[in-house]
């Protein structure tokens, strides 16, 4: 872990429909879902972009938790997360968060969410073979138009579906104009990937800096196509739309 430390923005993705693998887990471990709001946590530093999620992304090698929020909502993420959450406030028990049941990643796969604020009213839970678990939640939201590491990503999947054991218009929906800038125009990601040739999610140094240049480039010379702050700068809209989703009650900040 870095010695500075990182405000996120935890997005709540609603659990739609569990698939097969998971619901047998959850029964098993006598998960009691019925009525409950349960959410996979996101940890972004990109709330300006939520617009354009078209999937989310999990790590088919880490074990989640489902963590108890209050009777009537339940968190997906890494338990070293539901351990931070716990001194921030963000369960009920200070230094405590309630386990209710160990899930593995592969089993999540498939799920049906909601992301709240994307154009597209369902995606699906999506495998990231380079998430950490030691960052964030373990949990990634896909937004391919202005994260390169997305795009890559969601490309490698779309082509290579049977592999990942997914369907492929799972992975192919279309990257979604968020942010403008007069360098890269519409999607800036898209762009960028092509621009530096980057073929894999595995072109590592590629990626990191293309992920300099795509949030460079964004904060501080683009300016918003969709949402509540049309034609607003990105770097003004970002707070604005973070404060909206925390007021709606679908994300929370989230520091490390
Ligand atoms: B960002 P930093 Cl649109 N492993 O959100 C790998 N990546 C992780 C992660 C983990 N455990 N937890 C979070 N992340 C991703 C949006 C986004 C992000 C956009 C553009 C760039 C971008 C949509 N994905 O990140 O190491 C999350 O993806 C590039 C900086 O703490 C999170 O924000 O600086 C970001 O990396 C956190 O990275």
């Amino acid at each position: 872990e870095g010695v500075n430390p990182q405000e996120y923005t935890g997005i709540k993705i609603q659990i739609l429909e569990w698939p097969a693998a998971a619901k047998l887990t959850l029964d098993k471990a006598a998960v009691d879902t019925e009525g409950k709001k349960i959410s996979f946590i996101a940890a972004t530093l990109r709330p300006e972009t939520m617009y354009g999620q078209t999937c989310c992304f999990v790590s088919p090698n880490i074990t989640y938790g489902l963590y108890e929020i209050s009777p009537t909502e339940i968190y997906i993420c890494t338990s070293r997360a539901a351990k931070n959450m716990s001194f921030q406030k963000i369960t009920p028990v200070r230094g405590d968060a309630k386990l209710l049941a160990e899930i593995p990643g592969r089993e999540l796969i498939g799920a049906k969410v909601h992301a709240p604020l994307s154009v597209y009213r369902e995606v699906r839970v999506l495998p990231m073979d380079t998430i950490l678990a030691s960052k964030g939640t373990g949990v990634v939201t896909s937004v391919p138009s202005d994260s390169p590491d997305d795009y890559a990503t969601v490309i490698e999947l779309a082509k290579k579906a049977d592999y990942y054991g997914i369907d492929k218009e799972w992975a192919s929906l279309e990257p979604i104009p968020i942010i403008t800038t007069p360098t890269y125009g519409d999607l800036t990601a898209v762009a960028i990937v092509k621009e530096l040739k980057i073929q894999s999610p595995k072109d590592k140094e590629l990626l990191t800096k293309a992920k300099e240049i795509a949030y460079k480039d964004a904060f501080y010379q683009g300016t918003m196509l969709i949402g509540a702050y049309i034609g607003e700068k990105v770097e003004i809209a970002k707070n604005k739309v973070k404060n909206d989703l925390i007021a709606a009650g679908d994300a929370f900040v989230y520091n490390e």
